[in-house]
């Protein structure tokens, strides 16, 4: 891709087909705990196209009123499972100055969903990057720079990929154009999960 913004970078094939599977297994054990739930935008009450759900101290959640962390899950009222130990060794190795990641937002898309452009700026510290893991089937990723409306590039991110976005790629607009559909067979049911850990409080 021509223009990546600084502070994005891509590790293809970070976690083999054995290790996908193993936080496939670690992910049904989370959603039978904390089920995915289909969030809604502020104001307009638009359904989104992706599920979603967390795991960690606190989770992102959106309603008629906005967007927020919060320590429990929005339907069933108990906190968040834990964040699995194979995400918590992945944040150390590739953001070693940054403090323990709290939040791990599991978005799950069905082939026909998609994520529109948005920079992701509801944490109260953007000192810590934003680290994803791809599983399931390929998803066209488009990033640009910090401003909406200018240049862009996209790219392919497949099971087991994992993407950092620090410095100026830390606050870069970002979306998911369309998910490949049968380009992986990680998930019986095919689609995709993309999982996003994050430090959403400035560290004590
Ligand atoms: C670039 N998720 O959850 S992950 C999100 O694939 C989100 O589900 C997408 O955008 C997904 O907010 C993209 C890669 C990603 C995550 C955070 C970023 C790219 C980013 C933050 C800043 C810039
Ligand atoms: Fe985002």
């Amino acid at each position: 891709p021509a223009t990546l913004p600084e502070g994005l970078r891509l590790i293809p094939g970070r976690f083999d087909r054995a290790a996908q599977e193993a936080l496939v297994a670690d992910l049904r054990g989370i959603l039978a705990k904390a089920p995915l739930f289909r969030p809604v935008m502020p104001r307009t009450a638009k359904p989104f196209s992706v599920r979603m759900s967390n795991c960690g101290a606190l989770g992102w959640v959106s309603n008629v009123n906005g967007y927020r962390y919060q320590a429990t899950h929005p339907v069933t009222g108990t906190p968040w499972p834990g964040i699995p130990p194979v995400l918590l060794d992945l944040w150390r190795e590739v953001a070693p100055d940054a403090p323990e990641p709290e939040a791990c937002l599991i978005n799950y898309y069905e082939t026909t969903a998609k994520m529109g452009m948005h920079q992701d700026r509801d944490e109260e510290t953007f000192d810590a990057p934003v680290v994803s893991v791809s599983l399931g089937d390929t998803a066209t990723f488009r990033v640009g720079g910090t401003t909406r409306g200018g240049k862009t590039s996209s790219f392919r991110l497949a099971s087991g990929d994992v993407v950092v976005l620090g410095g100026e790629a830390r606050l870069a607009y970002h979306g998911i154009d369309r998910i490949l559909p049968g380009s992986s067979t990680l998930l019986k049911n095919g689609g995709r999960i993309n999982l996003t850990l994050r430090r959403v409080t400035r560290a004590t």
